[in-house]
């Protein structure tokens, strides 16, 4: 084969991908399609030098050595915020229309049931891709995400931009994933979603590239004028080579956007794909960037949830779990049924007033919802079906783990074992302490607490930093391989900023926000140690209830020499730099736009340098903007920048030059 004849062979293939994904229409068959890859790939091995960028067999890359990389996004992937009703969608809009004096145009999109993706872009190369994590950071998997054909590795035009979409397993995918794994006697995904990000989650992309997932692209975060709305952004992103979801319709009335929802809902059965709901958004990016955002999720954008799904089952038996701190939970175990693409067979019953506020009984046909991520619960009995048979339910009086009585408090719902030494809080606490919004230590999970718990490896919280590699090397399924990983991730967490550590500490009613309220409040952890009630009660969303919860912890000598223990293990408890120390800086509560190419420091790095002194970092030029940092090769940003203080210099933006920007970040 000469090198014309690749190009047109690998041209070929481009647009099977294309018919494949895009369209939903194969023109070849995968066996087909796999036979003329294995050409491409024989000429590549004799011809490497032929090899384009943008060849199909560029998608399996190299195994990551230990897990992933964290990254930050340099815009925070906020989650949206749900709406469930009609009058929840006509606030939404009210809201909206409010601020603006035009008309308000909505682009309304299918909510893809997938994982949300960020993929940066440089001069029109794939060079990362990443999960959404916690918002801030994710993981890095673009060995991984290349393997999804829908995905383009090279763009139509050598653009510097992030792309942001859903990664999704379409369903004819899932169903072969679950075949295989049920021949190979592996645990069933329970729905599409979970295996697309299991799959994602694989450290083999060779792997992932089996699994066939999908993309859809439905944002540009910093769309630097390549558009105006998020209509023109989508039809943007398609003509980059991006898969885009072709539902999406403009709406210009609340009656437009309920018209849209119910067609949402007919021809939910027919995709070829998991939704579960409606995106609605602002279409113009000056108005959505007005609008700004809440602590948790955009203003201009809502997630409209389709109603929870129900199914009829009968109640076998109660399990009752004991929880971080003692709360004793019931959860109902039913026949195997079938809701919303998953099989159930628990569900939670909350608490014992619930329990009996809804005359739950065992033999009961109950009926079970799940509306959304949220765990399937409970929504009654079928009274009409109840024979005489039924049993009430008993609440255990004693501690299920630990036998200890179980106590309620005053005004509570809970029951609570209040045994310090009960394994059950422990383990559990050990749980929360290594979890995501914690101290994030990759790798330790419920499974791994528990039998390192159970194998008196680690009871309590300090004994994670003092566990030796031989007693890792023992357990089950603990390789080399993993067991350096672990530990590396356990030593790594004794950098974890305060918030992290606090809200790890587990105190009664406080949340990670509570917690990173505090640690900014406080610095360190020997100041919040003796806050004082009033102290406490003095900060921002910090009510009577926490400040008490905050006062009797440190209270406990017992948590002070825990607290100690952690300060030895090498826990620096440290929060870094922000506003509030910095009350005077110059980019304090300014607005910045960062545009260009740095040459002494990422655009993520900048980001992160001025958002920790209390700047927002926006994509786009306004009036509004105070700083627009301009490195290498600028373009319009900086032109705009340049064209508001032509017209009007008493504006107060400033440019600032990289060295400037140094100069004005250590004054
Ligand atoms: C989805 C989906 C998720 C970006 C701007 C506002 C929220 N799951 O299909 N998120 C968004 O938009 C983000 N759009 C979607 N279609």
């Amino acid at each position: 084969m000469n090198q014309a004849a690749y190009e047109a062979l690998l041209l070929r293939l481009k647009e099977y991908d294309r018919h494949y994904h895009l369209l939903d229409e194969p023109l070849i068959s995968d066996v087909d399609y796999d036979r003329l890859l294995h050409e491409l790939v024989e000429v590549e091995k004799e011809h490497p030098d032929w090899i384009r960028p943008d060849s199909p067999t560029q998608r399996v890359g190299m195994t990551p050595e230990s897990g992933f990389a964290k990254v930050t996004h340099p815009v925070a992937m906020l989650s949206l915020g749900n709406v469930f009703n009609e009058a929840e969608i006509r606030d939404f809009v009210h809201r909206v229309q409010t601020a603006s004096a035009k008309p308000v145009r909505f682009v309304c999109e299918l909510k893809i049931d997938g994982l949300a993706i960020a993929l940066r872009y440089e001069q029109g190369r794939l060079v990362q891709g990443a999960t959404r994590g916690d918002g801030q950071t994710g993981e890095e998997i673009t060995t991984n995400l290349r393997t999804i054909r829908a995905i383009p590795l090279v763009l139509q035009e050598p653009l510097t931009i992030e792309v942001r979409g859903e990664a999704y397993m379409p369903r004819r995918s899932f169903v072969m994933v679950n075949e295989e794994r049920q021949k190979a006697g592996e645990a069933l995904f329970a729905n599409p979603r979970n295996a697309a990000a299991g799959s994602l989650r694989q450290l083999d992309p060779a792997l992932v590239a089996k699994r066939k997932l999908a993309f859809f692209a439905y944002a540009m975060p910093n769309p630097q004028g390549l558009a105006l709305g998020q209509e023109e952004a989508l039809l943007r992103m398609q003509a980059l080579g991006f898969v885009v979801n072709p539902y999406h319709q403009v709406c210009q009335t609340v009656d437009e956007i309920l018209a849209y929802i119910e067609q949402a809902g007919k021809l939910r059965e027919t995709l070829p794909y998991d939704i579960d709901g409606v995106v609605i958004k602002v279409d113009d990016f000056a108005l959505s960037e007005e609008l700004g955002y809440t602590a948790k999720s955009p203003r201009f954008a809502v997630a409209y949830k389709f109603a929870a799904e129900q199914a009829t089952s009968r109640l076998l038996s109660i399990e009752w779990g004991v929880g971080r701190t003692g709360v004793v939970t019931p959860t109902a175990l039913i026949e195997p049924v079938q809701l919303a693409g998953t099989t159930v067979s628990r569900a939670t019953l909350h608490n014992e007033d619930m329990i009996r506020e809804k005359d739950v009984r065992l033999g009961d046909l109950v009926i079970v919802q799940k509306a959304g991520d949220i765990i399937p619960e409970i929504v009654g009995p079928v009274l009409d079906e109840r024979t005489g048979e039924e049993t009430v339910i008993v609440f255990p009086v004693d501690c299920p783990a630990c036998s200890e009585a179980l106590l309620r408090e005053e005004g509570e719902a809970a029951w609570r074992c209040v045994n310090p030494a009960c394994p059950a809080k422990a383990v559990e606490s050990l749980i929360h302490f290594a979890s995501r919004q914690a101290m994030n230590i990759d790798g330790l999970g419920e499974a791994l607490l528990e039998n390192l718990y159970q194998q008196g490896l680690v009871k309590t919280i300090p004994d994670l930093y003092h566990v030796e590699r031989e007693a890792l090397l023992t357990l089950d399924r603990m390789g080399e391989k993993s067991v350096s990983n672990l530990l590396q991730a356990i030593a790594a967490s004794k950098e974890q900023p305060l918030d992290r550590v606090i809200f790890g500490l587990g105190i009664r009613h406080v949340g990670a926000k509570a917690a990173k309220t505090l640690a900014v409040a406080f610095g360190t952890m020997e100041a919040l140690q003796e806050a004082s009630f009033d102290a406490l009660l003095a900060q921002d969303e910090i009510g009577p209830k926490m400040a008490q919860s905050i006062v009797q912890f440190f209270a406990d000598p017992t948590k002070l020499a825990l607290i100690e223990e952690l300060r030895a293990c090498g826990l620096t408890m440290r929060q870094p730099l922000i506003a509030k120390p910095m009350g005077d800086h110059p980019f304090v509560g300014k607005t910045f736009v960062i545009t260009g190419t740095l040459a002494t420091l990422s655009r993520e790095q900048a980001t992160e340098k001025v958002t920790s002194l209390g700047a927002k970092v926006m994509s786009s030029v306004s009036k509004k903007t105070d700083f627009v940092l301009a490195g290498e090769e600028a373009g319009s940003k900086l032109k705009k920048a340049q064209d508001l203080l032509r017209d009007d210099p008493s504006l107060p933006l400033r440019i600032l030059s990289e060295e400037e920007f140094w100069a004005m970040l250590s004054s």
